[in-house]
């Protein structure tokens, strides 16, 4: 334990306030929606920046949407250090999801960036779930000069396209370049997160440090068969595009447990979609995490096979459409030694290394500087549900830990 810790912890219960306040800003009364390019995140946004100029620091939104508050002058030519992570949330989401970093790294900032020989940038970061537009990462991706321009085709359930997003926000998409840090001199980027599993709560250890961050793949599948007639139609002139389907997420699961991945559908849709009608499409999607690149790639190959062989079989036809790619990401020794050091300085039991099967804007900015993370208790590891939850306390020993990590890359 260290007495440098303190101020820290006491601003934790500052930031968890605010994790609070922000999960009013909402699209759905009653429940945490906050998406990429929508009302709701300009408003964040401006709240957030408040927050940010009251600690002092600089703000802007950049050419993607994201949120910015510095300790560094206009023009500064130091080098700087980025902490941060997002303010977008999944649908019914909780509330320190992403949140509780970005309010940490406002506190850090705030309190020991003006005494540091670099510029302390925090960022909110406007798209790390992807909820929006399908493809994550977007906000870190900007600004990681990884942008792609095929992405401007997007649409979002409503059939707004990416490209009109950013014009009712207020951006220009010809300048979403112009968010790019790739030629910065970046000292490197450090997030605090919740863990969203269950190993720090089981071993009863507040916080623990991030070794790597899971490899992943989105794909959405639509199987097309035939729609006919419930009653009148005989078994074996049946092409039911959701007896496809079902087969096929159940394999999911099975070369989940067979292969090294983590397998997920989280969205099926049926079309015409009527109580008497034979299903004549069938689209859902497929989350895969792995911890090696390979492992997910493999995991492609067999599900590509598993689809073929269904459909083949009962008369249909598929189609995989990739959403989403990040390889896997390896933190930095530098910055996984400042971590450490930041978690030492706050809790007795030595900090547990941890993979990350969550995604993280880490994934995105490693393209351009050295990554590290500090992982918070979350009771059960319950994530993206209300229930979530960081600690008060648990919340202030991570932003303690957070300084002294910064403080260790002087
Ligand atoms: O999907 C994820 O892993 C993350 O929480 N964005
Ligand atoms: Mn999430
Ligand atoms: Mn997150």
């Amino acid at each position: 334990m260290n007495a440098a810790a303190q101020p820290g912890e006491r601003r934790g219960r500052r930031a968890w306030d605010r994790c609070q306040q922000l999960a009013a800003i909402t699209s759905a009364p009653g429940r945490v929606e906050r998406l990429y390019l929508t009302p709701q995140h300009a408003r964040a946004n401006d709240i957030v920046a408040g927050w940010m100029r009251e600690s002092g620091l600089r703000t802007w939104i950049d050419a993607a949407g994201n949120l910015h508050g510095s300790t560094g002058s206009v023009g500064s030519t130091r080098p700087r250090l980025v902490v941060g992570s997002h303010l977008d949330t999944v649908p019914d989401a909780g509330r320190f999801d992403g949140i509780a970093g970005v309010m940490a790294g406002i506190e850090v900032a705030g309190d020991i960036g003006p005494s540091l020989p670099f510029d302390v940038e925090v960022i909110g970061f406007g798209d790390e779930e992807g909820t929006r537009f399908g493809t994550a990462l977007l906000g870190s991706r900007a600004l990681a000069g990884t942008w792609e321009d095929e992405w401007w085709e997007l649409t979002d359930g409503a059939g707004i396209t990416l490209e009109r997003a950013f014009v009712d926000f207020g951006l220009d998409p010809d300048r979403v370049g112009e968010a790019s840090y790739a030629n910065r001199d970046l000292l490197g980027y450090l997030e605090v997160h919740i863990e969203q599993g269950p190993t720090l709560d089981r071993a009863g250890i507040p916080l623990g440090v991030v070794s790597s961050i899971a490899s992943a793949r989105r794909f959405e599948v639509m199987i097309e068969g035939e729609t006919r007639h419930s009653g009148g139609t005989p078994f074996d002139e049946r092409h039911d595009a959701l007896l496809g389907a079902a087969e096929a997420i159940i394999a999911v699961e099975r070369l989940s447990l067979q292969l090294s991945v983590i397998g997920t559908v989280g969205r099926l849709e049926v079309a015409p979609g009527a109580v008497n009608v034979i299903p004549g499409t069938a689209t859902f999607t497929v989350d895969l995490r792995a911890r090696h690149d390979h492992e997910r790639d493999d995991s492609v190959t067999s599900l590509e096979a598993v689809l073929r062989e269904i459909c083949e079989r009962r008369g249909l036809r598929y189609r995989l459409t990739e959403l989403h790619a990040a390889s896997a990401v390896q933190c930095a020794d530098r910055l996984l030694d400042a971590a450490r050091e930041g978690v030492d300085a706050v809790q007795r039991p030595e900090p547990p290394t941890l993979f990350s099967p969550a995604g993280h804007d880490g994934m995105a900015v490693a393209a351009i500087a050295d990554v590290g993370m500090i992982f918070m208790r979350n009771p059960d590891g319950i994530s993206h549900h209300p229930a979530e939850y960081v600690s008060p306390d648990d919340l202030g020993l991570g932003t303690a830990a957070l300084a002294t990590a910064v403080r260790a890359l002087s």
